[in-house]
């Protein structure tokens, strides 16, 4: 979190992270459709449109008193380019897991996990933390139960982490989830998205 005191600007900085095709670039976009800033948002993609590298962008709100600037990114699954992912981590303030609830990732999203923890050792425990288990509108025969992911984690020993059910590819859960980590982050804060945006 960065004070910018001259500008009263108060950084913050977010990232999606999760296995490969969780739906992190689908929820990211539709977060900033929402707030009508699909223009800022920078996605780049590989040629088969899988994003490889990372989506970024910045949503800005402005307070009495201070304004808020919201510094968004997606962390890439791919193992090809495991090394970007730690710059991106860098600094975080909050972080939202997008789990692929498809029955057979169960393993990717574990991977992907124990990255996180691999990289910000208990450190991780002390940073706010949303888990989006997407892609909800699968048949329930295909998909995880909410409690085989959990059940994995040491959930516990978190400070500040909730479980949200997504279906990005429709918006469902992503301003809930947005809105949950921001309340993390900012206990103080009010926050209506139905009016502010
Ligand atoms: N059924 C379903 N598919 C989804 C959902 N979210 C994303 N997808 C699909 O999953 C694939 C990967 O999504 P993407 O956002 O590119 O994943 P990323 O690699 O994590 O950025 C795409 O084909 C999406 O349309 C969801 O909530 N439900
Ligand atoms: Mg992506």
């Amino acid at each position: 979190m960065i004070f910018d005191f001259e500008n009263k600007t108060l950084q913050v900085k977010i990232v999606y992270y999760g296995p490969a095709m969780s739906g992190k670039t689908t929820s990211v976009k539709f977060l900033f459709s929402f707030f009508k800033k699909e223009n800022s948002l920078k996605s780049i993609d590989s040629t088969v449109g899988r994003t490889l590298f990372f989506d970024f962008g910045v949503l800005q709100f402005k307070g009495a008193e201070w304004n808020l600037k919201f510094l968004v990114y997606s962390a890439t699954g791919q193992d090809f380019y495991a090394s970007t992912r730690p710059s991106t981590l860098n600094g975080v303030d909050g972080i939202i897991f997008v789990v692929d609830s498809q029955r057979e990732c169960l393993n990717h999203n574990l991977r992907s996990w124990n990255e996180l923890k691999t990289l910000f050792g208990n450190e991780l425990y002390k940073i706010p933390i949303v888990i989006s288990l997407n892609k909800y509108d699968l048949a329930q025969t295909n998909k995880l139960h909410e409690n085989d992911f959990i059940s994995h984690i040491d959930y516990t020993k978190f400070k500040q982490l909730s479980l949200k059910k997504t279906a990005a590819i429709k918006g469902d859960g992503i301003l809930d989830s947005f809105s949950q980590l921001i309340k993390f982050i900012f206990p103080q804060l009010i926050i209506n998205l139905e009016i502010n945006h």
